[in-house]
């Protein structure tokens, strides 16, 4: 290959940090650390999710670690990975995970300014299917005199400073977004054990004929939900139905939402009154990456989901998100049986 065609310009999710960095001349660099913790989290559960596949297949070696403990499951490997690096990067204060119980509160670092909520491997009910499974993540930076407790973490996503998840499927596939920025897309270079810019400032399309949805749950939903799905299945005269994609894996459905637009929904119902998906670790850090992209998100009482405040650490939502206009429809419904 000629010189002339080596891209020298390579932008590293490491440079990228350091870029953003430097716009903000009153930036110590904790947040710059922390996101390096967490990319590393995200390289780390990678390598692990793919060996794990041969591993809980072949049998190789690797299946007890040589203390003869047992096979961590696999999303218990991707927490662990998630709470070592945001404990040893010393910037995190308070840490929420979908596999802890309770709060984490890092006594060790008493001065640090930031909170975090993870989901370490969303979906990974589906990982023995080989489905794309992620690793979705919001962080708070904590008030001044904050003491480090769950109220620090219990707060609207307004007040993320940055969101965004990794998928897991062919490549490792990283989207992260800052309050009021744009939303960029990096790839795992495993040659460089980096994560490669390769989907710079991320625009959802304002329309697009595709819904995301469970319809096993039709039987539950409220009338709204039911009026608005079956307005895209059975349209007016002349009309074309939408495509249904449901992966069930929320990290690759709203990938895919993303790059082609659309709407995800994962509606609050008679089953789930308060709806399924969970606030801090899902619901919010999505939202916020669908509004930076020039998307919607609203719950199911059409509330801008970003506004939303979680009483309880795992505290759930309905939630739509997706293209402008799609999210409108959903919204156009609902205000007719609000009258
Ligand atoms: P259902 C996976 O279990 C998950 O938390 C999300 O990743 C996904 O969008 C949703 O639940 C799927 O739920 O009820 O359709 O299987």
């Amino acid at each position: 290959v000629g010189h002339d065609q080596i891209n020298t310009e390579i932008v590293t999710l490491t440079r990228f940090l350091t870029e953003e960095q430097a716009k903000h001349k009153e930036a110590t660099g904790d947040f710059t650390l922390l996101c390096h913790a967490l990319q590393f989290a995200f390289k780390a559960i990678s390598h692990y999710i793919r060996r794990a596949t041969l591993v809980n297949l072949t049998g190789l070696a690797g299946t007890s670690n040589t203390t003869g403990d047992d096979q961590k499951k696999l999303d218990v490997i991707g927490n662990d990975l998630f709470i070592a690096a945001m404990r040893s990067c010393a910037r995190v204060r308070v840490l929420v995970s979908e596999e802890e119980e309770e709060c984490i509160i890092f006594d060790e670092w008493p001065h640090a300014r930031y909170a975090v909520a993870c989901d370490p491997i969303d979906g990974s009910s589906n990982l023995d299917a080989g489905v794309s499974v992620g690793t979705i993540f919001s962080i708070f930076k904590l008030a001044e005199g904050a003491k480090g407790t769950k109220e620090d973490i219990c707060l609207p996503g307004t007040e993320m400073v940055a969101s965004g998840f990794t998928m897991y499927g062919a490549s490792a596939q990283l989207v992260i977004t800052m309050k009021g920025g744009s939303v960029n897309g990096f790839t795992l270079d495993n040659n460089f054990g980096e994560f490669i810019l390769t989907h710079p400032n991320m625009r959802i399309p304002k329309k697009r004929a595709i819904y995301s949805v469970n319809e096993g749950n039709s039987l539950y939903w409220e009338e709204p939900v039911k009026e608005y799905v079956n307005s895209l299945k059975y349209p007016d005269e002349g009309g074309k139905p939408y495509s249904a994609r449901y992966i069930g894996s929320m990290v690759a459905d709203a990938y895919r939402t993303l790059l082609y637009g659309g709407i995800f929904a994962y509606p609050a119902d008679k089953k789930s009154p308060k709806g399924k998906l969970r606030i801090l670790y899902e619901c919010a850090p999505m939202a916020m990456v669908f509004e930076n992209a020039g998307g919607l998100a609203v719950d199911s009482h059409m509330r801008r989901m970003l506004e939303v405040v979680p009483q309880h650490i795992h505290d759930r939502s309905g939630i739509f998100m997706g293209s402008e206009q799609e999210v409108q429809k959903v919204i156009d419904v609902h205000q007719k049986y609000q009258k």
